[in-house]
C-alpha cells in the first residue's frame, strides 16, 4: 500500500478543552508521523473552501462560525493508509454514537448546538487530502 498524507485538525473545541496533546498522542501512539504542525485561527474564506462539499447545507454557517471561533491545531499526518487510519481513530461524526475508544467517542459529546462539535477533522479520501493539505499548508 502507498504512504498517504492526511490533513488532521484539532478543532477550536478541542484546543479550548486542552486536548491537542491527547489527539497528537493517539496519532503518534498509533505509529503515524507528523510532517507538519501549526496553530492558527482560520478565517471564513479558508473554511468555506475547506468545507466546499457542504455548500448550501443548513449547518455550514454554524460550522464556519464555530471553526473560526478560536485557534485550530492543523497537522499533516503520514503513514501507510493514514487517511482511513485516522478516520478510524477519530470515530463517527456524531459523538453520541461514535464508538468508545475513538477520539470522538471518548472525548466529545452533543451540546445541543446547531453544529456538531466533535474535536477533530480528518480528510476522507486521497483527493480530499491533497486538496485540504494544499489549502492549509500551501507549499508543503
Ligand atoms: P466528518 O467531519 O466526520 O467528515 P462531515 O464532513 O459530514 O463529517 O461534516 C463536517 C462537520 O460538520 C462535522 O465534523 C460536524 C458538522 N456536521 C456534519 N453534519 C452535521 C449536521 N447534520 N448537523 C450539524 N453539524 C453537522
Ligand atoms: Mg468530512
Amino acid at each position: 500500500t502507498d504512504v498517504q498524507r492526511t490533513l488532521v485538525l484539532v478543532k477550536p473545541d478541542g484546543v479550548a478543552r486542552g486536548l491537542v496533546g491527547e489527539v497528537l498522542r493517539r496519532i503518534e501512539a498509533k505509529g503515524y508521523t507528523l510532517v507538519a504542525l501549526d496553530l492558527r485561527t482560520a478565517d471564513d474564506a479558508l473554511l468555506r473552501e475547506h468545507y466546499a462539499e457542504h455548500a448550501g447545507k443548513p449547518f455550514l454557517q454554524p460550522l464556519v462560525d464555530f471553526m473560526s471561533s478560536g485557534p485550530t491545531a492543523a497537522a499533516v499526518v503520514e503513514g501507510h493508509r493514514a487517511i482511513e487510519g485516522f478516520r478510524s481513530l477519530a470515530g463517527a461524526t456524531d459523538p453520541t454514537t461514535a464508538a468508545p475508544g475513538t477520539i470522538r467517542g471518548d472525548l466529545a459529546r452533543d451540546w445541543g448546538k446547531k453544529v456538531i462539535e466533535n474535536i477533530v477533522h480528518g480528510s476522507d479520501s486521497p483527493e480530499s487530502a491533497a486538496r485540504e493539505i494544499g489549502l492549509w499548508f500551501p507549499g508543503l
